[in-house]
């Protein structure tokens, strides 16, 4: 299945689809991760210090496990 991958308050850009550069960047605070793909982003941690979270945007997946923390320290 494709995979709305989601990051709480840092957006992020999309820096790479399946090892290929991505044409048009933006902020994103989602991206779609296409069944069998790979993305790779990059997000600046400039504004917040403390724990969040990343998470597949399907339900189903996040009660599976598609979900994780991030600590940010300042
Ligand atoms: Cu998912």
């Amino acid at each position: 299945m494709d995979h709305p991958f989601h990051v709480h308050i840092n957006p992020f850009e999309v820096i790479s689809r399946n090892g290929q550069p991505e044409p048009n960047r933006a902020w994103k605070d989602t991206v779609l991760v296409p069944a069998g793909e790979r993305v790779r982003v990059r997000i600046p941690f400039r504004d917040f210090a403390g724990k969040t979270v990343y998470h597949c945007h399907i339900l189903d997946h996040e009660d599976l496990g598609m979900m994780g923390n991030l600590i940010i320290n300042s």
